[in-house]
């Protein structure tokens, strides 16, 4: 049998809506950095009326979180982005970059799904900036650093002609963004032949950018989402240098099974370790938040090793 690479913590799930103190359906999706030497994780809740917001919740070990008294994010009522934010904000992703923490979230209204940019430097407040996409875009992570002088983002626009796949896009100033093209689709008859989309940030190692994405299959009992991981040049991440041909997790815990949306794991948020280790966080069945380990490099060499086509 083959190695699974992600190894589950024994003590998942390690959060539920038991945890959060005040009235939520669900706690999934979440982004998580590791600031100071303890993490902070957003995560999305469902009010029962459907509709998303963001919690947040501390850790001094990455396993173990205590969930805030209040939401981190909920619509907003000012201006352009309650307009825009109207169904809800979700799926955050915690970018760190030039000593702040860039929030990059999936704003919900009657025009569609756009992705907002917010920023923090101490998870107390919260800023809005903009929103960096139109409609029928999700999955925003961005670049830690710049490369080549400007910012990078990847995401997952939606069309009918090239359904679901990851674009990558360069800004000056983290607001207007352009030159973007297509660099990973789905692949026929594999398991993320549907639908892919960008995870966590990525993670720079020796070799390349690693990044964690999700992956969706249809079957005759609705979508199967699993992680895989891709390879992204250093220089230049325009550049794909392997896509794994295995996924790294598939749902088989019961709570990863069933829940919400039945079949799911789903990544946000990833946490490199100073031992060569990495954490990996992922809403299970869109209804409570898990947590496994890997290992950097054989998630890089198994991207090297064994690839499937980019496109
Ligand atoms: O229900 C599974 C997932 O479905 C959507 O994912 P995608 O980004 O692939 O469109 C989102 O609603 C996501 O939040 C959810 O976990």
């Amino acid at each position: 049998m083959l190695k699974e690479l992600v190894t589950r913590y024994k003590g998942n799930p390690i959060l539920t809506r038991e945890n959060v103190p005040y009235k939520v359906e669900t706690v999934h999706n979440a982004g998580v950095v590791k600031r100071d030497g303890k993490y902070v994780m957003i995560f999305r809740s469902h009010r029962d009326n459907g509709r998303s917001i963001l919690g947040i919740a501390d850790s001094v070990n990455g396993f173990d979180f205590t969930v805030r008294p209040e939401p981190f994010m909920i619509p907003s009522t000012e201006g352009i982005f309650a307009e825009y934010e109207e169904f809800g904000v979700e799926d955050a992703r915690i970018n760190p970059l030039e000593g702040a923490y860039y929030i990059t979230y999936s704003a919900y209204s009657r025009h569609g799904v756009r992705i907002g940019l917010a920023r923090t430097t101490d998870f107390k407040t919260v800023e809005r900036i903009a929103f960096l996409t139109q409609a029928d875009y999700r999955n925003t992570v961005l670049f830690p650093e710049k490369i080549d002088g400007r910012y990078v983002k990847l995401d997952r626009p939606h069309s009918d002609i090239s359904p679901w796949s990851i674009w990558i896009s360069y800004s000056p100033d983290l607001r207007y963004w352009g030159d973007s093209r297509v660099i990973m689709k789905p692949v026929q008859y594999h398991w993320d032949e549907m639908k892919i989309g960008p995870g966590a940030p990525p993670i720079r190692t020796d070799k390349g950018w690693l990044n964690i994405y999700h992956g969706v299959f249809p079957t005759m009992d609705g979508s199967v989402y699993r992680l895989g991981v891709c390879l992204q040049k250093l220089d230049d991440p325009a550049v794909i240098l392997g896509v794994s041909d295995r996924w790294i997790l598939t749902p088989r815990d019961p709570w990863e099974l069933v829940g919400y949306v039945h079949n799911v794991v789903f990544c946000c948020g990833a946490v490199p370790e100073e031992d060569g280790s990495i954490k990996v966080y992922w809403g299970a069945a869109d209804t409570v938040m898990c947590v496994g380990t890997a290992n950097i490099d054989e998630l890089v060499d198994l991207c090297l090793s064994n690839s499937r086509p980019a496109i």
